[in-house]
């Protein structure tokens, strides 16, 4: 019974994945069940039951939050050394995810709504820089990370980052990310308009329509009506 709610899940990320407009939403379906503390230190065969189950977890949770951003220096897909605070300073909008290239669950599907969103942004999506970065450093080198963007599609916008393991976790941690191990990350996605502004925290799967419609009514200027599109 397990395998087979996994097995659709999966598969459902795949279609996902392979760039069909499903919602990231629509991968929840069947028993809305949330994940609970007991989970944090499971292992074997029961990751499939924790994933199974965080796939079926309906829409998102929109949060705001000012988060201290660390100053570490991370790696890019192509070698270079990237600030992540200096990077985060710069005045434009910004998505930011956590994944790692392994992933076959959670994951594909942040991917894939990012993949998305690049597209239904058209033009615009060369202003708004989105940065995925892998929470399993050690196997993800930059090479794993180019091969990955490809796979996605990854445009000019979209920049991977890896480093240090420490340093992974001081950033998964200043973003109230971390959950002790990879095989226990959680879905995610931040959007930010403006250096100066706060966070805009997702956590759950958020279809590219729901980010696209995020990022329209944060920059709308006050008074004017949001996600008119
Ligand atoms: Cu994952």
């Amino acid at each position: 019974m397990l395998s087979r709610g996994f097995g659709l899940a999966y598969r459902m990320a795949v279609v996902t994945v392979a760039g069909s407009l499903v919602a990231a939403t629509s991968v929840a379906s069947g028993e809305d069940r949330t994940m609970g503390g007991d989970h944090m230190h499971h292992q074997g065969g029961d990751e499939h039951a924790h994933h199974a189950q965080v796939m079926k977890q309906q829409g998102y949770t929109r949060t705001e939050h000012r988060y201290q951003v660390p100053d570490v220096i991370l790696t890019n897909q192509d070698g270079q050394a990237v600030s992540l605070r200096e990077t985060l300073a710069e005045p434009k909008p910004v998505l930011l995810n956590f994944i790692f290239t392994t992933c076959t669950t959670i994951c594909p599907v942040l991917s894939a709504s990012f993949a998305q969103t690049q597209r239904a942004l058209g033009d615009e999506a060369k202003d708004v820089r989105m940065i995925s970065i892998s929470i399993d450093p050690q196997h993800d080198t930059p090479a794993k990370l180019r091969e990955y963007a490809q796979r996605f599609h990854a445009g000019p916008a979209w920049q991977f980052l890896t480093g240090d393991l420490n340093d992974v976790v001081t950033v998964l941690k200043a973003f109230d990310a971390y959950r002790g191990d990879k095989m226990n990350h959680i879905p995610l996605t931040m959007l930010r308009v403006q250096p100066d502004g706060p966070w805009v925290r997702m956590e759950g799967f958020a279809s590219a329509g729901e980010l696209v419609e995020e990022y329209r009514s944060q920059r709308a200027p006050a008074g004017e009506a949001p996600g008119s599109s």
